[in-house]
């Protein structure tokens, strides 16, 4: 269906203008819609193979911004700008299902703001991490056991390592014998896959709302006051460690190099970065993480940092069927620069490991 026509099945105010592709996810097909009064919307394509279940995904975002809306009106905030609103079909349903059976979502578009792909600024990462600790505080009392698993397992390490074995077994694009010594850096670090899930079942680390995919990009930043402002991408909040959100925010952002840059020389940890993560992300949870959850903060950017290098490795084996990619070997780099990234980070564990104490 033409975009514009999609447009109209929802609640959005004036005419559509214009509906153009925007932003980098890799996951969701977003476009930017224009309308004839100058307001805008955000319309999403939801990535079904991924979300199967998109009425209990769309039942968890509209369950997470109704709560947090009140959450944000009762500290005196604007919920329009600080979290995200669903614009509801015409029908009343919170999505739309077009006649080849994609399934679409609008999103009012939150003004003055802009997400980066990349830290251009120390206080806006500040900013950031203050922002998604104070998520994370905010859902602290949110009846979790109302929340569907969008996608199960989604930071269990040790399940993402057999699955990546299974992607090596199968080979089905040929491609093992290319990456032999991405495979072998994975197998070194079989041991510490499980560590932070078998703390978690022992009852050393809590579970918690959290938001599972932290990366700077699912941040809006206030355009004036350079404010973290909104969460967003909320396809993935669920029940998880608060290491795995602060390790996945710095496994992105205090990397000083691009995600995807196929010059790995120029991958490294940034230390002053982590340090201002680790400052705001303290300060976001407001005193809520335990000695425990603080003390693993180092682990879960380790572990943040090699999940995401195997799935991205594991997609390259299974011929990039999960994550978009816009070049031929796009997964491939992806994955050299997270291993570079956690090799990196082990050199400098001692100094990571002091800044969180
Ligand atoms: P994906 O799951 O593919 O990462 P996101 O939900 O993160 O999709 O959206 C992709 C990008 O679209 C974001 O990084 C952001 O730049 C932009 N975006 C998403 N929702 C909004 C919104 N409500 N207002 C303004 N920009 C948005
Ligand atoms: C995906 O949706 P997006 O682009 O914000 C992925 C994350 C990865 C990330 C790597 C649902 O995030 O888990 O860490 O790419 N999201 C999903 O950039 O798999
Ligand atoms: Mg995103």
């Amino acid at each position: 269906m033409d975009k514009k026509e999609l447009m109209n099945q929802f609640q959005a105010e004036g005419e559509v203008v214009s509906v153009e592709p925007y932003g980098s996810g890799h996951i969701n097909h977003t476009y930017l819609a224009n309308m004839n009064d100058g307001k805008k919307y955000i319309l999403q394509g939801i990535n079904t193979t991924i979300f199967k279940n998109t009425d209990e995904l769309m039942e968890n975002i509209l369950n997470v911004t109704s709560y947090l809306r009140k959450e944000i009106e009762s500290m005196g905030g604007d919920p329009a700008r600080e979290t995200l609103t669903v614009v509801m079909t015409k029908d009343g349903k919170s999505y739309f299902t077009d006649e080849d059976g994609s399934k679409w979502r609008v999103y009012e578009f939150i003004e003055g703001a802009q997400t980066f792909d990349a830290v251009e600024s120390n206080e806006d990462f500040y900013q950031s991490a203050v922002a998604f600790g104070k998520f994370q505080a905010m859902l602290a009392n949110f009846p979790a056991d109302t929340l569907h698993e969008t996608i199960p397992q989604f930071h269990d390490t040790a399940k993402r390592y057999r699955d990546f074995e299974k992607a090596v077994e199968a080979d089905v694009k040929g491609r093992a014998s290319k990456v032999a010594a991405e495979i072998a850096f994975v197998r070194e670090h079989s041991k510490e896959v499980s560590e932070l899930h078998d703390m978690l079942a022992k009852g050393e680390l809590p579970l918690r709302v959290t938001h599972n995919d932290t990366k700077l990009n699912n941040i809006m930043i206030d355009s004036d006051s350079h404010k973290a402002i909104c969460v967003i991408d909320l396809d993935t909040v669920m029940p998880g460690l608060s290491a795995h959100d602060f390790g996945d925010a710095i496994r992105f952002g205090a990397n000083t190099a691009a995600e995807d840059e196929p010059d790995t020389s120029k991958v490294s940890l940034s230390l002053e970065l982590f340090e201002i993560y680790v400052k705001g992300f303290l300060e976001g949870c407001g005193g809520r993480l335990t000695e425990n959850e603080v003390k693993v903060l180092p682990m879960g950017a380790k572990m943040m940092t090699l999940e995401c290098g195997m799935r991205f490795l594991a997609d390259y084996l299974e011929g990039d069927v999960y994550f978009k990619i816009s070049r031929e070997d796009h997964n491939l780099d992806r994955c050299r620069t997270q291993f570079a990234l956690v090799a990196d980070m082990e050199k400098k564990w001692r100094q990571m490991c002091e800044l969180c104490k």
